[in-house]
């Protein structure tokens, strides 16, 4: 069925109550062969044969740490994806009650760590708003340092391994700048660092601002500088630049989605500094030329959910346009799903001289498009062709075979 026909079949399935599936073969691999069609490998400025912004190959960065294997944010979790062959590690910041810069996903510990074993801890349980919405948890802005520390990770998926939750602690910023420096000497290469400014409204507002310790903290380490192996990240971009007046770092500007809807399109949530200073535009607006054009006014790149670039559509759905179980495996997830054509974005971005560098690759087939048949690599190759500059991936491991096996098939 060709995609023609397939728009007919949706179309006419909208006005009934029938479902209707589709083989993800048919639409999918069309989207493949558009995505290597429409991109001339060579890039322009150099004659390397990658599409990226500087002709040189994909950044691999490792997304957490190496939480496809260990708990998420761990020094342990970060060498992995060193010794791996990782170019850059990624650690979340928030701030502890006493100012400290530590990796964390969420300011709310109760994912990522045992912290509701604590009994000690039980009276810090509260409920708390973050960017406007309530949550119940324990909060790290409640710990001090000292605190936080007796706490251990733990693995936040229930289907990655738990062997090893409860064993690792919660690292600072400034121990994972120390271990980058010692496995950067022994390794006699210089590995990156890409921290992210998690909801950093939500931490000025507690008195508790990220900007300045992050920007004090590369300083001790010899980090603050334009061509130092960092790319400072936010969803916001208020606190982009404001870090832009504060050091020469390189950033990168987030944008996020809420959900691909069954057609394909993109819910495109709001930045939540618009939110506060009404502004109406969505993610979705700041990825148009205009946009990308505006974005290079405070930042060196772009970090975009994946679907803004390459988004996909339901193989089967119902008379509501819902996505329903397409291969019968009683759940609905991206197996049910066919990549569609790419966006012009990656392409857009880089007319506007920024990086784009997507967000999060994962080797669990649940997250892996019908098209790419249970394996990670064919999507990697898929997001290389099309010239993305960096991965930010849960299995630095695998984006790295990717990333051989690309060049290799030159
Ligand atoms: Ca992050
Ligand atoms: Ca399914």
């Amino acid at each position: 069925m060709n995609k023609q026909k397939l728009w007919v079949a949706l179309a006419v399935l909208a006005l009934g109550s029938v479902s209707i599936a589709v083989n993800a073969k048919d639409v999918g691999n069309e989207a493949l062969k558009a995505g290597a069609k429409n991109v001339d490998r060579k890039s322009p400025a150099t004659g390397a044969v990658f599409a990226t912004l500087n002709g040189q190959a994909p950044l691999v960065i490792a997304h957490r740490g190496s939480p496809g294997y260990l708990p998420d944010h761990t020094l342990a979790g970060y060498a992995r994806a060193i010794d791996a062959g990782a170019d850059f590690i990624e650690p979340d910041l928030v701030s502890t009650q006493d100012g400290v810069l530590i990796a964390r996903h969420e300011p709310n510990l109760k994912e990522t760590t045992d912290v509701a074993s604590h009994p000690e801890f039980a009276n810090r349980k509260r409920k708390a708003v973050v960017d406007g919405r309530e949550e119940e948890g324990w909060f790290a802005s409640d710990f001090t340092l000292a605190e936080i520390k007796t706490l251990r990770a733990i693995q936040p998926m229930p289907d990655r391994a738990s062997a090893y939750n409860g064993v690792y602690q919660i690292p600072t910023f400034e121990e994972i700048l120390a271990l980058r420096e010692q496995k950067s000497k022994a390794l006699g290469r210089e590995i990156g660092v890409y921290p992210e400014t998690k909801h950093p409204i939500y931490h000025q507002q507690l008195g508790l601002a990220l900007e300045q310790p992050l920007v004090s903290m590369l300083d001790k380490f010899k980090l603050k500088r334009k061509d130092a192996p960092v790319f400072i990240q936010s969803f916001e971009s208020a606190n982009l630049k404001l870090l832009r007046s504060i050091t020469p770092n390189k950033l990168v500007y987030l944008l996020d989605g809420t959900a691909v809807r069954a057609d394909g399109s993109i819910d495109a949530p709001r930045p939540y500094d618009f939110e506060r200073a009404d502004d109406p535009r969505t993610y979705a607006d700041m990825l148009t030329p205009q946009g990308l054009k505006e974005i290079k006014t405070f930042a060196d790149g772009i970090g975009p959910w994946k679907p803004y670039l390459v988004s996909w559509q339901a193989l089967k759905i119902n008379g509501a346009g819902q996505a329903l179980d397409a291969n019968g495996d009683q759940k609905i997830d991206q197996r049910d799903m066919a990549i569609i054509k790419p966006s012009t974005v990656i392409a857009d971005a880089h007319k506007a001289g920024l990086l784009v560098h997507a967000y999060t690759f994962r080797n669990e087939p649940r997250f892996l498009a019908a098209n790419f048949e249970n394996n990670p690599v064919n999507e990697y190759r898929l997001f290389f062709e099309l010239g993305v500059d960096g991965v930010f991936s849960d299995y630095a491991d695998t984006a790295l075979q990717a990333r051989r096996m690309f060049i290799a098939n030159q």
